[in-house]
Protein backbone atom coordinates (compact mmCIF):
# COMPACT_ATOMS: atom_id res chain seq x y z
CA UNK A 1 0.00 0.00 0.00
CA UNK A 2 1.41 3.42 -1.09
CA UNK A 3 2.09 6.11 1.75
CA UNK A 4 -0.18 8.57 0.74
CA UNK A 5 -3.82 8.39 1.31
CA UNK A 6 -5.35 5.37 -0.78
CA UNK A 7 -7.30 6.16 -3.68
CA UNK A 8 -10.80 4.75 -3.01
CA UNK A 9 -13.63 4.69 -5.77
CA UNK A 10 -17.58 4.66 -4.84
CA UNK A 11 -18.63 3.33 -7.15
CA UNK A 12 -23.05 4.71 -6.62
CA UNK A 13 -24.01 7.55 -4.24
CA UNK A 14 -23.84 6.81 -0.96
CA UNK A 15 -25.27 8.38 2.61
CA UNK A 16 -23.61 11.65 2.97
CA UNK A 17 -22.74 10.79 6.59
CA UNK A 18 -20.73 8.06 4.74
CA UNK A 19 -19.08 9.71 2.12
CA UNK A 20 -18.53 12.57 4.25
CA UNK A 21 -16.40 10.34 6.46
CA UNK A 22 -14.70 8.28 3.77
CA UNK A 23 -13.93 11.08 2.67
CA UNK A 24 -11.66 12.42 5.97
CA UNK A 25 -9.74 8.58 5.97
CA UNK A 26 -8.86 8.23 2.45
CA UNK A 27 -8.64 10.41 -1.32
CA UNK A 28 -12.38 9.57 -2.27
CA UNK A 29 -13.86 9.70 -5.74
CA UNK A 30 -17.46 9.66 -5.43
CA UNK A 31 -20.20 9.17 -8.05
CA UNK A 32 -22.55 12.27 -7.40
CA UNK A 33 -24.81 11.75 -10.41
CA UNK A 34 -25.42 7.42 -9.17
CA UNK A 35 -25.40 6.48 -12.51
CA UNK A 36 -25.00 2.71 -12.34
CA UNK A 37 -20.90 2.98 -13.80
CA UNK A 38 -20.30 1.07 -17.09
CA UNK A 39 -17.77 -1.88 -17.78
CA UNK A 40 -15.08 0.94 -19.36
CA UNK A 41 -15.59 2.72 -16.28
CA UNK A 42 -15.50 0.16 -13.91
CA UNK A 43 -12.20 -1.08 -15.65
CA UNK A 44 -10.56 2.69 -15.73
CA UNK A 45 -11.37 3.21 -11.96
CA UNK A 46 -9.56 -0.38 -11.20
CA UNK A 47 -6.40 0.52 -13.47
CA UNK A 48 -5.92 3.62 -11.03
CA UNK A 49 -7.51 3.26 -7.74
CA UNK A 50 -6.18 1.26 -4.84
CA UNK A 51 -9.97 0.29 -3.34
CA UNK A 52 -12.86 -0.56 -5.06
CA UNK A 53 -16.29 0.05 -3.18
CA UNK A 54 -18.50 -1.27 -5.98
CA UNK A 55 -22.35 -2.93 -5.21
CA UNK A 56 -24.86 -5.39 -6.39
CA UNK A 57 -25.17 -3.23 -9.75
CA UNK A 58 -21.31 -3.46 -10.62
CA UNK A 59 -20.37 -6.41 -13.10
CA UNK A 60 -16.67 -7.49 -11.19
CA UNK A 61 -15.84 -9.81 -13.26
CA UNK A 62 -12.88 -11.27 -14.83
CA UNK A 63 -12.28 -8.57 -17.49
CA UNK A 64 -12.45 -6.04 -15.54
CA UNK A 65 -10.34 -7.45 -12.64
CA UNK A 66 -7.70 -7.64 -15.58
CA UNK A 67 -7.56 -4.31 -16.31
CA UNK A 68 -6.80 -3.40 -12.06
CA UNK A 69 -3.52 -1.27 -11.68
CA UNK A 70 -0.54 -2.51 -9.70
CA UNK A 71 -2.43 -0.31 -6.59
CA UNK A 72 -5.36 -2.27 -6.99
CA UNK A 73 -5.42 -4.46 -3.47
CA UNK A 74 -9.10 -4.43 -2.25
CA UNK A 75 -12.65 -4.80 -3.36
CA UNK A 76 -14.94 -3.16 -0.50
CA UNK A 77 -18.33 -4.73 -1.18
CA UNK A 78 -21.18 -2.39 -0.13
CA UNK A 79 -23.73 -4.97 0.58
CA UNK A 80 -23.50 -8.73 1.89
CA UNK A 81 -24.19 -10.57 -1.34
CA UNK A 82 -20.97 -10.95 -3.50
CA UNK A 83 -22.46 -12.87 -6.48
CA UNK A 84 -21.32 -9.85 -8.99
CA UNK A 85 -17.95 -10.50 -7.92
CA UNK A 86 -15.57 -12.85 -8.92
CA UNK A 87 -14.08 -13.69 -5.96
CA UNK A 88 -11.96 -16.41 -7.33
CA UNK A 89 -10.20 -14.49 -9.86
CA UNK A 90 -9.75 -11.87 -7.26
CA UNK A 91 -8.23 -13.91 -4.61
CA UNK A 92 -6.01 -15.26 -6.97
CA UNK A 93 -5.03 -11.66 -7.86
CA UNK A 94 -3.87 -11.44 -4.50
CA UNK A 95 -7.06 -8.43 -4.32
CA UNK A 96 -8.88 -8.95 -0.59
CA UNK A 97 -12.58 -9.06 -0.90
CA UNK A 98 -14.59 -7.74 1.99
CA UNK A 99 -18.61 -7.60 2.60
CA UNK A 100 -21.25 -5.87 5.50
CA UNK A 101 -22.67 -9.27 6.73
CA UNK A 102 -24.82 -9.00 9.90
CA UNK A 103 -26.10 -5.23 9.69
CA UNK A 104 -28.73 -6.03 6.67
CA UNK A 105 -30.19 -8.88 8.40
CA UNK A 106 -33.22 -7.54 10.39
CA UNK A 107 -34.73 -4.98 7.83
CA UNK A 108 -34.67 -8.49 5.29
CA UNK A 109 -36.43 -10.01 7.56
CA UNK A 110 -38.74 -7.33 7.93
CA UNK A 111 -39.13 -7.16 4.28
CA UNK A 112 -39.65 -10.96 3.80
CA UNK A 113 -42.03 -10.78 6.98
CA UNK A 114 -44.22 -7.98 5.33
CA UNK A 115 -44.30 -9.98 1.49
CA UNK A 116 -45.50 -13.33 3.27
CA UNK A 117 -48.12 -11.28 4.76
CA UNK A 118 -48.92 -9.01 2.05
CA UNK A 119 -49.45 -12.27 -0.83
CA UNK A 120 -52.21 -14.02 1.33
CA UNK A 121 -54.02 -10.52 2.90
CA UNK A 122 -53.89 -8.88 -0.33
CA UNK A 123 -52.56 -5.71 0.98
CA UNK A 124 -51.23 -4.11 -2.45
CA UNK A 125 -54.91 -4.83 -3.83
CA UNK A 126 -55.99 -3.53 -1.52
CA UNK A 127 -53.94 -0.49 -1.90
CA UNK A 128 -55.02 -0.73 -4.94
CA UNK A 129 -58.59 -0.53 -4.53
CA UNK A 130 -57.75 2.28 -2.65
CA UNK A 131 -56.15 4.65 -4.98
CA UNK A 132 -58.45 3.93 -7.92
CA UNK A 133 -61.76 5.19 -5.56
CA UNK A 134 -63.42 1.25 -5.85
CA UNK A 135 -64.16 0.93 -1.82
CA UNK A 136 -68.14 1.38 -1.93
CA UNK A 137 -68.04 -0.54 1.27
CA UNK A 138 -67.56 -3.45 3.51
CA UNK A 139 -69.15 -6.39 2.25
CA UNK A 140 -68.50 -9.79 3.95
CA UNK A 141 -67.12 -11.80 1.29
CA UNK A 142 -64.81 -9.09 -0.47
CA UNK A 143 -61.44 -9.02 -0.50
CA UNK A 144 -60.90 -12.41 1.31
CA UNK A 145 -57.42 -13.87 1.74
CA UNK A 146 -55.85 -16.43 3.25
CA UNK A 147 -55.02 -16.68 7.35
CA UNK A 148 -51.09 -16.41 7.75
CA UNK A 149 -51.09 -18.58 11.42
CA UNK A 150 -51.09 -22.10 11.49
CA UNK A 151 -49.52 -22.45 8.04
CA UNK A 152 -46.26 -24.26 7.25
CA UNK A 153 -43.61 -21.84 5.89
CA UNK A 154 -40.52 -23.31 4.71
CA UNK A 155 -36.86 -21.47 4.68
CA UNK A 156 -34.70 -22.44 1.69
CA UNK A 157 -31.35 -20.77 3.38
CA UNK A 158 -31.48 -20.96 7.10
CA UNK A 159 -28.23 -18.55 7.51
CA UNK A 160 -28.28 -15.02 9.34
CA UNK A 161 -31.71 -13.69 7.62
CA UNK A 162 -33.20 -17.17 7.43
CA UNK A 163 -33.19 -17.39 10.89
CA UNK A 164 -34.32 -14.08 11.93
CA UNK A 165 -37.35 -14.69 9.29
CA UNK A 166 -38.31 -17.63 11.09
CA UNK A 167 -38.14 -15.57 14.66
CA UNK A 168 -40.75 -13.25 13.27
CA UNK A 169 -42.62 -15.88 11.55
CA UNK A 170 -42.79 -17.38 14.91
CA UNK A 171 -44.37 -14.67 16.79
CA UNK A 172 -47.46 -15.02 13.55
CA UNK A 173 -48.17 -18.24 14.81
CA UNK A 174 -46.37 -20.01 11.60
CA UNK A 175 -44.96 -23.50 11.46
CA UNK A 176 -41.42 -23.31 10.91
CA UNK A 177 -39.58 -25.46 8.37
CA UNK A 178 -36.32 -25.50 6.51
CA UNK A 179 -33.89 -26.81 3.95
CA UNK A 180 -29.94 -25.85 4.27
CA UNK A 181 -26.69 -26.61 3.17
CA UNK A 182 -26.57 -27.92 7.06
CA UNK A 183 -28.59 -28.56 9.60
CA UNK A 184 -28.49 -26.48 12.75
CA UNK A 185 -27.54 -27.19 16.31
CA UNK A 186 -30.64 -28.55 17.88
CA UNK A 187 -30.22 -25.85 20.19
CA UNK A 188 -31.43 -23.21 17.29
CA UNK A 189 -34.07 -25.56 15.91
CA UNK A 190 -35.54 -25.92 19.57
CA UNK A 191 -35.61 -21.98 19.94
CA UNK A 192 -36.96 -21.23 16.59
CA UNK A 193 -38.96 -24.41 16.93
CA UNK A 194 -37.75 -25.56 13.26
CA UNK A 195 -38.25 -28.63 11.50
CA UNK A 196 -34.86 -29.48 9.20
CA UNK A 197 -35.92 -31.09 5.56
CA UNK A 198 -32.52 -32.78 4.32
CA UNK A 199 -34.35 -32.76 1.14
CA UNK A 200 -35.53 -30.01 -0.50
CA UNK A 201 -37.73 -31.60 -3.01
CA UNK A 202 -39.82 -33.32 -0.20
CA UNK A 203 -40.31 -29.79 2.05
CA UNK A 204 -41.82 -27.74 -1.30
CA UNK A 205 -44.40 -30.66 -1.52
CA UNK A 206 -45.06 -29.76 2.10
CA UNK A 207 -45.79 -26.29 2.30
CA UNK A 208 -48.26 -23.55 2.20
CA UNK A 209 -45.02 -20.77 1.82
CA UNK A 210 -41.77 -20.68 0.61
CA UNK A 211 -39.10 -17.99 1.81
CA UNK A 212 -35.93 -17.95 -0.67
CA UNK A 213 -33.18 -16.54 1.79
CA UNK A 214 -30.14 -18.09 0.74
CA UNK A 215 -27.23 -16.44 -1.59
CA UNK A 216 -26.89 -16.74 -5.03
CA UNK A 217 -23.90 -19.00 -6.06
CA UNK A 218 -23.67 -21.68 -8.61
CA UNK A 219 -24.72 -24.43 -6.54
CA UNK A 220 -27.72 -21.98 -5.90
CA UNK A 221 -28.36 -20.87 -9.25
CA UNK A 222 -32.14 -21.98 -10.57
CA UNK A 223 -32.10 -23.84 -7.03
CA UNK A 224 -36.13 -23.66 -7.72
CA UNK A 225 -36.17 -24.89 -11.16
CA UNK A 226 -38.88 -25.74 -13.46
CA UNK A 227 -39.12 -29.35 -11.92
CA UNK A 228 -38.94 -28.18 -8.38
CA UNK A 229 -41.68 -25.43 -8.64
CA UNK A 230 -44.39 -28.03 -9.99
CA UNK A 231 -43.26 -29.79 -6.72
CA UNK A 232 -45.41 -26.91 -4.94
CA UNK A 233 -49.28 -26.89 -4.08
CA UNK A 234 -51.13 -25.04 -6.15
CA UNK A 235 -52.02 -22.77 -3.18
CA UNK A 236 -48.35 -22.12 -2.22
CA UNK A 237 -47.22 -18.73 -2.33
CA UNK A 238 -43.07 -18.05 -3.18
CA UNK A 239 -41.21 -15.41 -1.42
CA UNK A 240 -37.73 -13.97 -2.46
CA UNK A 241 -35.87 -11.56 -1.15
CA UNK A 242 -32.23 -12.83 -1.62
CA UNK A 243 -31.27 -12.95 -5.08
CA UNK A 244 -33.45 -13.67 -8.44
CA UNK A 245 -31.16 -15.74 -9.87
CA UNK A 246 -32.38 -18.64 -6.95
CA UNK A 247 -35.38 -18.76 -9.32
CA UNK A 248 -36.00 -19.68 -12.64
CA UNK A 249 -38.10 -16.71 -13.40
CA UNK A 250 -39.89 -17.60 -16.42
CA UNK A 251 -40.80 -20.81 -15.41
CA UNK A 252 -42.56 -19.09 -11.90
CA UNK A 253 -44.45 -16.61 -14.10
CA UNK A 254 -45.73 -19.51 -16.30
CA UNK A 255 -46.85 -21.47 -13.45
CA UNK A 256 -48.46 -18.92 -11.65
CA UNK A 257 -50.58 -18.15 -15.21
CA UNK A 258 -51.61 -21.32 -14.77
CA UNK A 259 -52.85 -21.37 -11.83
CA UNK A 260 -50.18 -23.90 -10.57
CA UNK A 261 -48.79 -21.97 -8.21
CA UNK A 262 -50.80 -19.55 -5.73
CA UNK A 263 -48.93 -16.12 -5.64
CA UNK A 264 -45.66 -14.58 -4.88
CA UNK A 265 -43.98 -11.85 -3.31
CA UNK A 266 -40.83 -10.99 -4.81
CA UNK A 267 -38.11 -8.26 -3.95
CA UNK A 268 -35.18 -9.31 -6.62
CA UNK A 269 -35.45 -10.51 -10.10
CA UNK A 270 -33.42 -12.54 -12.46
CA UNK A 271 -32.02 -9.75 -14.72
CA UNK A 272 -32.55 -6.67 -12.59
CA UNK A 273 -34.08 -4.21 -13.12
CA UNK A 274 -35.75 -6.02 -16.18
CA UNK A 275 -39.06 -7.62 -14.55
CA UNK A 276 -40.75 -10.92 -16.45
CA UNK A 277 -44.01 -8.62 -17.89
CA UNK A 278 -45.99 -11.37 -16.74
CA UNK A 279 -45.39 -10.62 -13.06
CA UNK A 280 -46.27 -7.16 -13.36
CA UNK A 281 -50.35 -8.15 -14.34
CA UNK A 282 -50.85 -10.42 -11.79
CA UNK A 283 -53.21 -9.55 -8.82
CA UNK A 284 -51.51 -12.31 -6.67
CA UNK A 285 -48.03 -11.36 -7.24
CA UNK A 286 -46.54 -8.24 -5.12
CA UNK A 287 -43.10 -6.58 -6.32
CA UNK A 288 -40.92 -4.54 -4.91
CA UNK A 289 -37.93 -2.65 -6.32
CA UNK A 290 -34.95 -4.76 -4.88
CA UNK A 291 -35.74 -2.75 -1.29
CA UNK A 292 -34.78 -5.68 1.40
CA UNK A 293 -32.34 -3.41 3.73
CA UNK A 294 -33.49 -0.41 2.07
CA UNK A 295 -33.42 1.66 5.20
CA UNK A 296 -31.58 4.74 5.86
CA UNK A 297 -30.47 2.87 9.46
CA UNK A 298 -29.05 0.03 7.08
CA UNK A 299 -27.26 1.90 4.55
CA UNK A 300 -25.54 3.87 7.25
CA UNK A 301 -24.24 0.68 9.31
CA UNK A 302 -23.46 -0.77 5.86
CA UNK A 303 -21.43 2.37 5.05
CA UNK A 304 -19.69 2.19 8.73
CA UNK A 305 -19.15 -1.86 7.76
CA UNK A 306 -17.22 -0.09 4.75
CA UNK A 307 -15.20 2.09 6.28
CA UNK A 308 -13.78 -0.20 8.63
CA UNK A 309 -13.02 -3.25 6.44
CA UNK A 310 -11.23 -0.26 4.41
CA UNK A 311 -8.88 1.18 7.36
CA UNK A 312 -8.49 -1.76 8.49
CA UNK A 313 -6.38 -3.11 5.30
CA UNK A 314 -5.01 0.02 4.74
CA UNK A 315 -3.95 -0.35 7.98
CA UNK A 316 -2.16 -3.68 7.24
CA UNK A 317 -4.39 -5.85 9.26
CA UNK A 318 -6.86 -8.60 7.89
CA UNK A 319 -10.43 -6.82 7.06
CA UNK A 320 -13.17 -8.51 9.65
CA UNK A 321 -15.25 -9.49 7.06
CA UNK A 322 -13.00 -11.00 4.34
CA UNK A 323 -14.91 -13.17 1.75
CA UNK A 324 -12.82 -16.00 0.69
CA UNK A 325 -13.78 -18.17 -2.27
CA UNK A 326 -13.92 -21.33 0.40
CA UNK A 327 -17.01 -19.39 2.05
CA UNK A 328 -19.15 -19.42 -0.74
C1 LIG B 1 -28.16 -4.38 -1.04
C2 LIG B 1 -28.33 -6.93 -1.00
O1 LIG B 1 -29.06 -3.39 -1.30
O2 LIG B 1 -26.55 -6.70 0.53
C3 LIG B 1 -27.06 -7.35 -0.35
O3 LIG B 1 -26.58 -8.42 -0.75
O4 LIG B 1 -28.93 -7.63 -1.70
C4 LIG B 1 -28.96 -5.63 -0.84
O5 LIG B 1 -29.75 -5.62 0.27
C5 LIG B 1 -27.20 -4.44 -2.17
O6 LIG B 1 -26.52 -5.63 -2.28
C6 LIG B 1 -26.21 -3.33 -2.09
O7 LIG B 1 -25.06 -3.61 -2.84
Amino acid sequence: MTAHKPLVVVTRKLPDVIETRMAELFEVELNTDDHAMTPEELCDAVSRADILVPTVTDRIDKRILSNAGENFRCIANFGAGVDHIDVETAWQRGITVTNTPGVLTEDTADLTMALILAVPRRIAEGVDVMRAGEFHGWSPTWMMGHRVGGKRLGIIGMGRIGQAVARRAKAFNLQIHYHNRKRLPRVVEEELGATYWESLDQMLARMDIISVNCPHTPATFHLLSARRLKLLQPHAIVVNTARGEVIDENSLARLLEEGAIGGAGLDVFEHEPAVNPKLLTMKNVVLLPHMGSGTIEGRVDMGEKVIINIKTFVDGHKPPDRVIPSML
